[in-house]
């Protein structure tokens, strides 16, 4: 497959391309995080989607936000999928759910979380809605203010069920909930995964895509399976499944994220004149900023996974190892994290086709190029990373990221995830958040 595009795109093509994605991709109220692959809405899929579409169509950009919030369940979890009306072809879809006391009536939706980028999200939609002005920051301005109370309390579920010890990092209960599906980080605890009985099922996934090697194993699966028949059996209950999920990890990355989102949050609050709010929402951009610090690796300068099951690091050579270029932190660990990423086992490994890090390193022996989350890269990490560099004033890694990663989506397929050495698009095409990668990109 060809690698890169001829010289001759230009942003303006681009442009109209992403859109046409996003526009082809919109079911309605809500976007479909793939065409074929993924036809229902995603959590952190809508939220980088809404980033892309606020340069486009800020109104639309917050109804993204807005059919989001529609499946917060009354603890304040976002759920991980929230399903179409029409019931695009996915496994395991709302009947494998199952319904919950605490989902919201008539909604249907996954049981399980991923992380929140959201506040991220609503700060662009923000920004581009007083840069466009009139109409466009109106809208945006009275959806802030109308939402700010369920994006607290999805920041305080996180912090209390999702933090119950209060040691300032996020524990899962699923590998999806990290969002980095079949990553490297999450195969020590999936291997101490006993699968009790699982009922029959039928992958759809691997209808999807040409290559099965792309994909997690049907074994893999039948372990993710049965972490959700745990749930299930618990009614997704926050504190009866702590005694008995097979699979508890503190996240470093998901911690990340919340640390920087709660930061954002907070600023917004502050806006909005809800200082108390805004004060704990500091406060828990602090604990889990301090989170992260702790997990870094002395010797690798790698934040780690902790396995909640065993005590024990999970120390892998992962993106994830980046956590504090996500969450900010003290000076010189982000100048270290920098030079790290930059360096030959990341963007500078000389056999890249893209100057961009991949999602596990191509010096790591766990790294496989064309496996979904084993070292592709994902276009959508890329914007997330700038965003945080450009937070953080390292400047030249924001314009690294940028043109290299506009180099790689010249391509115009628009891929889930991109082989390193190769540039060759892999997984779906057409996917939403890297389409709107492109459009946060150009600006
Ligand atoms: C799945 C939708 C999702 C992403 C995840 C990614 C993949 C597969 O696709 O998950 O079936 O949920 O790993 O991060 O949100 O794009």
């Amino acid at each position: 497959s060809a690698p890169s595009a001829p010289a001759t795109v230009t942003d303006a093509q681009i442009r109209s391309a992403a859109i046409d994605v996003l526009r082809r991709n919109d079911l309605g109220g809500m976007t479909a995080a793939a065409p074929d692959l993924y036809p229902h809405q995603w959590s952190w899929d809508a939220a980088f989607v809404a980033i892309g579409l606020a340069r486009i169509d800020v109104p639309r950009a917050v109804t993204e936000l807005d059919t989001l919030l529609g499946a917060q369940w009354r603890t304040g979890m976002i759920p991980h999928i929230r399903f179409a009306a029409q019931g695009g072809d996915y496994f395991p879809g709302p009947q494998r759910w199952g319904r919950a006391p605490a989902m919201p009536d008539g909604v249907w939706t996954s049981g399980i979380t991923q992380p929140p980028v959201h506040a991220i999200a609503l700060r662009h939609i923000l920004d581009r809605g007083r840069e466009n002005g009139g109409h466009d920051q109106q809208i945006a301005e009275e959806f802030a203010a109308a939402t700010f109370d369920r994006w607290l309390a999805w920041h305080r579920w996180l912090a209390t069920a999702r933090d119950p010890e209060g040691v300032g990092l996020v524990e899962i209960h699923h590998g999806w909930e990290s969002g980095f599906d079949n990553s490297p980080r999450w195969d020590g605890p999936y291997s101490r995964v006993v699968p009790g009985p699982v009922p029959p099922f039928e992958r759809r996934d691997t209808a999807h895509v040409a290559d099965l090697a792309e994909r997690p194993s049907d074994d893999e699966y039948r372990r993710y399976l049965w972490l959700l028949e745990q749930k299930r059996s618990v009614g997704y209950d926050d504190a009866a499944i702590l005694p008995i999920a097979a699979f508890r990890v503190r996240d470093v990355f998901f911690s990340a994220i919340l640390a920087a989102a709660s930061d954002v949050l907070a600023g917004i609050g502050e806006e909005l004149g809800r200082l108390p709010e805004a004060a704990e929402l500091r406060a828990l951009a602090r604990r889990f900023r301090a989170g992260v610090t702790s997990t870094i690796d002395p010797i690798t300068g790698l934040a780690r996974d902790q396995d909640v099951l065993t005590g024990k690091w999970i120390a892998k050579e992962t993106i994830a190892g980046f956590a504090p270029l996500i969450s900010g932190g003290f000076p010189d660990l982000l100048a270290r994290q920098s030079r790290i990423i930059r360096g030959r086992r990341w963007m500078g490994h000389p056999g890249l086709a893209h100057p961009l890090p991949s999602s596990t390193s191509p010096a790591s022996p766990d790294f496989r190029p064309c496996t979904y989350w084993r070292g592709p890269v994902w276009p959508f990490l890329m914007v997330l990373f700038a965003w945080a560099a450009t937070r953080d004033g390292d400047l030249v890694l924001a314009k690294e990221l940028r043109g290299a990663s506009l180099d790689q989506l010249s391509d115009l397929t628009f891929a889930e995830y991109y082989e390193p050495f190769t540039g060759a698009p892999l997984g779906s095409r057409a996917q939403s958040w890297t389409a709107a990668a492109a459009l946060e990109w150009l600006g």
